[in-house]
């Protein structure tokens, strides 16, 4: 028999299933709906493995699902706005436009050759202005409802390139790009209110039970939800006059208020910037805090400084003790109120603040049992573990007390005095989807002088992006351009300038699954597709999403439903999240990174294909472009096609681990798929033709076949659902082992009954393997003698009276000490399974040449030697 060839397969079976429309979505009635979705591709270029995988099971749901009878829903598309393009842009001179789309093309064409069973027919880009009118029309809808805010916020300012700087473009301090040191400025900017859904956001997170537990976790923490206090300190001059002003904290320890020494305000604190006004030193110390930068990560590993105010804050609960006023870098305006008590017995940054500045420290938590007097706090705060059993020490009143015996006693004693309350905070940051950047969304207003903000009417919509834009100067393109941004307002008429903010990307991606549902609607989302496909039931993709693009677009459907353009809350009922793809790394004797397909080995070690000098192997890494580590899919499905890609791309590694991609890997992957081929050719060779009637019964061949077949059938069957895609693998591999086993045996001329079930079974691998290997499969199906497609055929049922397992394995004994095993029937006598005890060699070694007393058996259970 000739071998399977791929290369012609592939693009033929392809070429069918276009052609048959197989894998477009319907919305029929009849039948249940099923949305599965894999995360989609940012076109930076080419395809890479990572694709590949997450791809791939995406589709082995798609195409197992729509076999068991559901309408399915398997889109793909392009997050394709985005900074690389502006890149390629300054860096080669091609417009972001025509490198997205060819990027596009090229990446639409690696995909297809993957034999994914996408509904092509709905494919969208965000860059197209056919997509980003709709959320042109939502942000419009969203400011109207009250979800949309513009206010001032701190940024990350380049100031050579005079831009504003994501957090992860600022790297130790200077911009990526320039190097310059990066400045704080404060820059009005437009958010949307995710804030007014933090308590729902978290609560709704115990309904996602097909959500992973990590994720959930992550989800909550970025959430942040603390219960507190905020309240209120009377304020002093150094002098001792009481002022008018009160300062307002917030805190989650009110209990530790008796170990209270000092106050510390945010650098950007109005009382700060105010005195600032007049002093020179706290002037200088607002811009050191400045260029520190925004992220939460520096601060925290920042020392910890501060510069004292001149202002002392009455103790609420000791009388005549004053505890000074600081200016201090690691209070964050954005978070409670800008201001803090510092205790520093209890928390490590106010300890280190304190021991800096020759601050006391009383120390009023302490283990149950520990003597108060004895207690003391020396370079590290005292921070209770969970669990762990504390009582409240040098605090008057609180004394002997539980954490949140002594809170629950603050809090009441606060409230009656009138100077605080109980509340809620959230970690959770409104979101900012300002960008000042030239490929992103246009965000849709006008600012007129006269009038204010005016939103673009929406007969006007979209707003487009400029061609004709240059990237020469630093800055946002649309800002330079000479006439697009000049306008007159909507509203007066008079001279305005159009928003040259551009929407974060994440806005882009917060919906696309939504318009998947109608891509060629008018509206953003067609009300009955919505409601006929929404939610997504399995989204698959990478674990970096947990946080930002889930939570985003979890909030931004709850708006979508709030201003009529949805009516669900929550838009992924089901979420997977795929391991990594990895691999060898290499390095020349130059220490310069190889790629894999640079590297050749063999008994002697790894070699440069070229040269011949030694390389070495480092460890097994994630595949990234800095490292080289990569192995191109075009490559490996032009040598052994995209059913051994998929193929390996599932086998022995658990989904949501890391797989390990080897050369020998895929070579075993595309061994088996020939196996494959021969195994179901020999079967077309013996078995019966298609269509023959079954026999009236089977000899044990033949059962065995039928046995082993149906077991895997539902075995498969189970995986899928349950996305344990590696056991589905290994059951097909071990049918196809016994398949061939059984036909060794049964030579060249096998029974009839044989011959059916030969038949029966091939066509059950075959079938149950059609969502991991579809091409080679429909080949298979082809060569059985069936003109159908299996694209198109419904996944068989198992047989019952096939599964239940008619045989026992049982332990034998010698003197009560386990020797062997035998498997038999169920049921089979006592005197048979003595016998086959008997028999094994364990067994008669065990007893020697003591003499056997008795055999006791109970049956499908022991059987027990007794020698002596
Ligand atoms: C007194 C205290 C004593 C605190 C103690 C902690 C330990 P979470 O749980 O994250 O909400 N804090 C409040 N506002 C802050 C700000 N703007 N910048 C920096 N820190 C701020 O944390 C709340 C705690 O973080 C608050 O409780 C406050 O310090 C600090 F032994 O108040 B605590
Ligand atoms: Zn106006």
């Amino acid at each position: 028999m000739d071998r399977y060839n791929p290369r012609d397969a592939e693009p033929r079976w392809q070429k069918v299933w276009d052609e048959e429309g197989s894998f477009a979505a319907s919305e029929s009635a009849d039948k249940p709906k099923y949305y599965v979705l894999e995360m989609f591709p940012y076109p930076s270029g080419r395809i890479h493995m990572g694709h590949v995988r997450n791809y791939t099971m995406g589709d082995v749901i798609a195409r197992y699902k729509r076999a068991r009878g559901f309408n399915v829903l398997h889109p793909m598309g392009w997050d394709a706005f985005g900074m690389p393009a502006e890149n390629a842009a300054i860096e080669r001179g091609v417009h972001p436009r025509d490198w997205t789309y060819e990027n596009i093309a090229t990446m639409r064409r690696q995909l297809k050759s993957m034999g994914l069973s996408l509904d092509w027919e709905r494919e969208l880009a965000t860059c197209d202005p056919a997509y980003y009118r709709h959320e042109q029309e939502m942000f419009l809808d969203f400011l109207k409802a009250g979800l949309v805010e513009r206010k001032v916020s701190t940024v990350n300012w380049d100031p050579v390139d005079n831009t504003v700087l994501a957090n992860e473009q600022v790297i130790d301090g200077r911009g990526w790009r320039s190097g310059a040191l990066v400045e704080k400025r404060e820059l009005a900017q437009w958010f949307l209110k995710i804030t007014d859904y933090a308590d729902e956001l978290l609560s709704a997170l115990d309904g996602l039970d097909r959500w992973p537990e990590k994720v959930r976790l992550m989800q909550k923490n970025w959430i942040g939800r603390s219960e507190g206090m905020r309240f209120s300190f009377a304020l002093r001059d150094a002098g001792g006059t009481a002022l008018d002003e009160r300062l307002t904290v917030y805190t989650t320890r009110h209990d530790t208020i008796f170990g209270a020494t000092f106050c510390a305000l945010s650098a950007d604190h109005p009382i700060v910037k105010r005195l600032a006004e007049e002093s020179a030193e706290l002037a200088a110390f607002r811009r050191e805090c400045a260029a520190l930068g925004t992220s939460e990560e520096t601060i925290e590993r920042a020392e910890k400084k501060g510069v004292p105010l001149g202002l002392y804050a009455d103790h609420p609960f000791r009388e005549g003790v004053r505890i000074p006023v600081y200016a201090a870098n690691f209070v964050l305006m954005g978070y409670g109120e800008g201001a803090i008590f510092g205790c520093p017995g209890h928390d490590q940054r106010d300890l280190d603040f304190a021991r800096k500045y020759g601050l006391p420290v009383i120390p009023v938590v302490a283990p149950k049992d520990a003597d108060p007097a004895s207690v003391e706090i020396a370079d590290e705060a005292y921070v209770e573990h969970e669990g762990e059993t504390v009582q409240l020490i040098n605090s008057d009143f609180l004394d002997g007390m539980s954490v949140a015996e002594a809170k629950e006693e603050i809090a009441t004693r606060m409230e009656a005095m009138g100077i605080g309350e109980r509340t809620v905070n959230f970690r959770l940051r409104d979101w900012g989807v300002s960008r000042q950047r030239y490929w992103g969304c246009p965000i849709p207003v006008i600012r007129c002088p006269a009038c204010g903000v005016v939103p673009v009417p929406k007969a006007e919509l979209p707003v487009t992006l400029p061609d004709d834009v240059t990237f020469d100067k630093p800055g946002n393109p649309l800002d330079h351009h000479p006439t697009w941004k000049h306008v007159s307002c909507p509203s007066c008429g008079g001279a305005a300038e159009r928003e040259t903010d551009t929407f974060d990307t994440f806005v882009d991606s917060a919906w696309y699954f939504a318009r998947f549902c109608s891509p060629h609607s008018d509206r953003p989302v067609d009300a009955q597709a919505g409601a006929y496909w929404m939610p997504v039931d399995q989204y698959i993709g990478g674990v970096e999403h947990a946080i930002l693009h889930l939570l985003y677009s979890r909030f931004f459907i709850r708006a979508m439903s709030r201003t009529g353009h949805l009516a669900i809350d929550e838009p992924f009922a089901g979420l997977f999240t795929q391991g990594m793809v990895c691999h060898e790394t290499y390095r020349d004797a130059g220490g310069r990174w190889l790629y894999p397909s640079e590297v050749v080995k063999d008994e002697t070690g790894a070699h440069h294909a070229e040269t011949g000098e030694p390389v070495t192997v480092g460890s097994v890494e994630s595949m990234s472009k800095s490292k080289r580590n990569t192995v191109d899919p075009e490559a490996i499905i032009a040598e052994f096609g995209a059913d051994t890609a998929r193929w390996f791309m599932l086998s022995d590694t658990p989904p949501e681990r890391d797989i390990e991609w080897t050369e020998a890997g895929a070579e075993g992957a595309y061994r088996f798929t020939q196996r494959f081929w021969r195994v179901v050719g020999d079967i077309v060779r013996h078995a019966v033709p298609v269509g023959t009637p079954a026999p009236e019964a089977f000899g044990d061949p033949a059962l065995k076949a039928r046995r082993a077949a149906h077991r895997a059938l539902d075995a498969v069957g189970a995986d899928i659902e349950g996305l344990r895609f590696n056991r589905a693998i290994a059951r097909i591999y071990e049918l196809a082992n016994t398949l061939l086993s059984i036909l060794q045996e049964a030579g060249d001329a096998p029974a009839d009954d044989l011959r059916w079930a030969l038949r029966e079974a091939g066509e059950l691998l075959v079938r149950m393997a059609n969502p991991m290997i579809p091409h080679l499969t429909e080949e298979c199906w082809t060569l059985l003698g069936h003109e159908g497609l299996l694209a198109a055929a419904s996944w068989p049922e198992a047989d019952p009276a096939l599964l239940v397992d008619d045989t026992v394995t049982i332990a034998v004994q010698v003197n009560g000490k386990r020797r062997d095993e035998i498997t038999v029937a169920k049921g089979a006598s006592q005197a048979d399974i003595e016998a086959l005890a008997m028999a094994l060699d364990n067994v008669r070694r065990a007893i020697g040449d003591k003499a056997v007393r008795k055999v006791i058996v109970v049956p499908d259970r022991i059987v027990n030697v007794v020698a002596a």
